[in-house]
């Protein structure tokens, strides 16, 4: 077979076939202070990854917590945290304690888990590595980005353990700037958390601008790097208004100056505009990134060029310009001028346009591919089917006919949870499975990761399904008891949430055994085309020990699959050594 070699590469009778310099994995070597003050950014990407995996573990343990206490119309599971006053269990303490309880829930789950999950976890560990570079443009920022995601983490669960916040993750005033609850120490946290966001979103501008190989223009570039590079834009404009917004509470808190609280001449209202203008784009902080994970996966299990490659790209874009405008819609039923009402709900439904066209080109790019079920794919596929419920659900939320009866219930609630767990989380565990190989050179169960994968499915579903029946039959949202005809819906939902919990437990269990026991990884185990898959499992602490060779990162006719299992080979006919790929096979340019 072997007709001759060529440094490491060797010549074979279809063309040459690329053999990946091999080094130290970046995992070892240093003890935890090389850790702590690393400047690699997927040292980085890993810390992050083990926080908002603890983050997204205590958030989990809460849900079941305020999900268990729902399995009964009455009050009663929470009067077990709560001290007793009497012969009588306390109520009215049970109840505050479950209003903590949610807060909790949504406030570690928004700021602690979803905005960082995709973005700072594991677009730190892939995005210079997509780009075939060494690291990202500012290392140094990348490590205070991390740094104060810990600082703004300590500060905010502290606030939380302590004495109990009980606003809702949205801190709407008045009740924000009149309850005596740690809602400064928590909304201080938020900035600080905030200041990461933003340092972050700086680093992966620049370094998207700066640094992508010679012969990857715009439009030869990943969508994943589109979608985290859309996601960058939304973080460094919008969540500086959150920042100032909080800081706005703290003041008003503080020292009494009337800024949203009536009695002191301000005005609520603005509170929610300031507060809206920063979630909603945030809402794209969360889906962007999942969307470009998603982009990544399809078309690397699908064993197919992406479909439409220039309307996702441009589409995310869109969505993170859009996104906006549209702040308004939160604010349908509190009394905003009908004008405002009319063009909020226009602007809500253009803005599903453009996911609407990415879920398009997926579907199409599905469409006669040789689809292998890994367990990646599997969760793409339930992030497609998930998100689209979530999406269209919000078009209900968008229409004044609809919203009026169906805001602050059940069916909010259920909306978003399809976009936020369905969706980013979905695509999150999905990216997890795809990269994991690459991240701890460790292959984990196919067969048992894909069970959790559709434990997990059907777990989400029957979990929250039947909160948009709830909603529609006029349960209001965040309350801890509830009339006893929703009892059957809510108790469905509620044995839903334990079998979510299993499959959860399952997929970490599976990853986590891996760790230990699972099989080597291969440099490119999925066939992938993306350079990341270009240097070895795990990657050396510099990435490339020479720079890889660039080609589209969605053709797949280069990669044959090793006979004996051992993942993909990528064999280049000689003519597309040159490092950018036959003419046939390049997409649109600019
Ligand atoms: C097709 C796109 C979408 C449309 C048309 C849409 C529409 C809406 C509307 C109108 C509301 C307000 C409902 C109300 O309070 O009465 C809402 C709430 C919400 N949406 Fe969406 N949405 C979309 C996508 C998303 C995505 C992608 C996410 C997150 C990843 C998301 C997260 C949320 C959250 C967190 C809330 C509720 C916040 C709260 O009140 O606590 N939405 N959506
Ligand atoms: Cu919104």
């Amino acid at each position: 077979m072997i007709a001759q070699t060529d440094g490491a590469n060797f010549s074979t009778p279809s063309g040459t076939r690329i053999v990946n310099p091999q080094g130290p994995s970046y995992l070892t070597g240093g003890g935890i202070m090389s850790w702590i003050f690393t400047l690699d950014h997927k040292r980085i990407g890993v810390m992050y990854l083990v926080g908002v995996l603890t983050a997204f573990l205590l958030g989990g343990v809460l849900a079941l917590l305020v999900r268990t206490e729902l399995l009964t119309p009455e009050v009663d599971f929470f009067t077990n945290f709560v001290q007793q006053t009497g012969e009588e269990p306390n109520i009215a303490a049970a109840k505050d304690a479950y209003n903590v309880a949610f807060t909790l829930h949504g406030a570690v789950m928004v700021f602690l888990f979803i905005i960082p999950s995709i973005p700072a976890a594991l677009g730190n560990f892939v995005l210079p590595m997509m780009l075939g570079a060494k690291d990202v443009a500012f290392p140094r920022l990348n490590l205070a980005s991390f740094h104060l995601w810990v600082v703004g983490a300590l500060f905010f669960m502290t606030a939380l353990l302590t004495t109990g916040l009980d606003t809702g993750w949205t801190f709407y005033t008045p009740y924000s700037t009149t309850t005596n609850g740690p809602v400064i120490a928590a909304t201080l946290g938020v900035f600080i958390l905030g200041f990461s966001s933003i340092f972050t979103g700086i680093n992966f501008v620049v370094t998207v601008n700066t640094m992508r190989p010679k012969g990857m223009t715009w439009f030869r570039m990943p969508l994943m790097l589109w979608a985290l590079y859309a996601t960058a834009i939304i973080q460094v404009l919008a969540t500086p208004v959150l920042a100032i917004t909080v800081l706005l509470l703290t003041v008003e808190k503080a020292l009494g100056v009337g800024i949203f609280d009536p009695a002191l001449g301000g005005d609520p209202v603005l509170y929610q505009h300031f507060f809206w203008f920063y979630s909603h784009p945030a809402v794209y902080i969360m889906i962007l990134p999942a969307m470009g994970v998603i982009s990544e996966v399809i078309p690397v299990y699908a064993r197919k060029h992406i479909f439409g490659y220039t309307f996702i790209a441009y589409s995310s874009i869109a969505i993170a310009l859009l996104g906006f405008l549209v702040w308004g819609h939160h604010m349908f039923t509190s009394g905003q001028s009908n004008l405002a009402t009319v063009i909020f709900s226009f602007l809500t439904f253009s803005v599903s346009i453009p996911s609407a066209i990415k879920v398009f080109n997926w579907l199409a790019t599905l469409y006669k591919g040789n689809i292998h079920y890994n367990a990646s794919m599997t969760y793409a596929l339930a992030f497609m089917f998930l998100f689209t419920i979530g999406g269209l659900t919000g078009l209900y939320l968008g229409s004044l006919a609809t919203v009026v009866h169906l805001h602050d219930t059940y069916f909010v609630v259920s909306h978003f949870h399809y976009v936020m767990m369905g969706g980013t989380l979905v695509a999150f565990l999905s990216a997890l499975h795809h990269w994991w190989p690459k991240m701890f050179g460790k292959m984990y169960n196919e067969l048992w990761a894909n069970i959790a994968a559709l434990l997990v499915f059907v777990g989400f579903n029957v979990t929250f399904f039947p909160q948009f029946i709830l909603g529609t039959q006029g349960m209001p949202r965040r309350y801890a008891s509830y009339k006893p005809e929703f009892e059957g819906l809510h108790a469905l939902s509620t044995f839903g949430s334990y079998l979510l919990g299993a499959g959860l437990t399952l997929a970490a269990l599976v990853l986590v055994h891996s760790l230990f026991r699972g099989r080597k990884a291969p440099d490119n185990p999925w066939g992938a085309a993306t350079l990341e898959w270009k240097c070895c499992s795990p990657p050396t602490h510099h990435n490339f020990e020479v720079d890889p060779l660039m080609g589209s990162p969605y053709v797949y006719d280069n990669f044959v699959e090793d006979p004996n299992g051992d993942g993909y080979y990528e064999v280049l006919p000689d003519y597309k050594r040159s490092g950018v790929g036959a003419p046939d096979e390049q997409p649109a340019q600019t």
